[in-house]
């Protein structure tokens, strides 16, 4: 896409969202200058955003699709829908003053079904990983099978791909309740999911994740932003 398209979206796109109460004075009291404020401000920013690939995986239930709405700025749907494969349009995250542009991809369910589907949108250097870990149902047979098979399958696909520059974080939700009902008889989340994994086995992998793990209330605004700080600052 040229520099002018991109920059006619990104324009179009921007008039749609909320607008500072500086920018709403500017367009009020001087449009003619608001306007050109406006183009000034989104011409910098498509020169200027990084692009960030931004694969989410994770089981069945783990928050994936709650993370993307809450990452792209929707309403919350906080009954479980569970998803087959939905179609993430590129956008944009905002955070501490950066913005970074997220390209087009995939919401994938967390079953087995869509495991081999993970090639199709993981195949880009500089690809980000957040592995979703469901603190509350780590204990269930297999659970922690399924974790490190899928790791693995990510890794291989890293491997083989020859991806450079590629991350992956261990997101481990629904801390709340975990605070609630279990810490006080596993211990920390992280060394939790630690042990369950058996990490220290974890040899090979072309991705480094042990040190990469953050508790997170994937319904609290604060986790969010800490996430969303994180992608517009790498
Ligand atoms: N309180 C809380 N609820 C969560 C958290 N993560 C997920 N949920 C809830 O868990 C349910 C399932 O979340 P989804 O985002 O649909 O999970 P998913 O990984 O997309 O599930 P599939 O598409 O079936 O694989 C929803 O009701 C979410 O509101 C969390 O960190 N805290
Ligand atoms: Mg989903």
């Amino acid at each position: 896409m040229s520099l002018l398209e991109n920059l006619k979206n990104n324009l179009t796109n921007r008039l749609k969202l909320p607008l500072s109460k500086f920018e709403k004075g500017l367009l009020i009291y001087n449009p003619i200058f608001g306007i050109v404020y406006l183009f000034i401000s989104e011409l910098y920013s498509t020169i200027t955003t990084k692009t960030k690939h931004i694969v989410i995986l994770g089981s069945k239930g783990s928050g994936k699709t709650t993370l993307w709405s809450q990452l792209q700025g929707k309403i919350l749907d906080l009954a479980p829908t569970p998803t087959d494969e939905n179609k993430i349009e590129s956008f944009k995250i905002k955070s501490n003053g950066r913005t970074v542009k997220v390209p087009a991809t995939k919401d994938l369910g967390g079953s087995n079904d869509w495991v081999s589907s993970y090639e199709s949108i993981i195949n880009k250097d500089g690809t980000f990983i957040y592995y979703l870990v469901d603190l509350k149902n780590l204990h269930e047979p297999k659970m922690a099978l399924e974790i490190r098979a899928r790791l693995q399958k990510i890794s291989n696909l890293i491997k083989e791909k020859k991806l450079i520059d590629c991350g992956c974080k261990l997101l481990l939700t629904n801390k709340k309740s975990y605070g609630q009902n279990l810490e006080s008889k596993f211990g920390s989340p992280v060394k939790y999911v630690k042990e369950k994994l058996k990490m220290e086995k974890f040899k090979n992998l072309s991705i480094k994740i042990d040190d990469y793990m953050m508790p997170v209330e994937l319904t609290d605004s604060a986790d969010v932003d800490k996430i969303k700080d994180e992608i517009t600052s790498k």
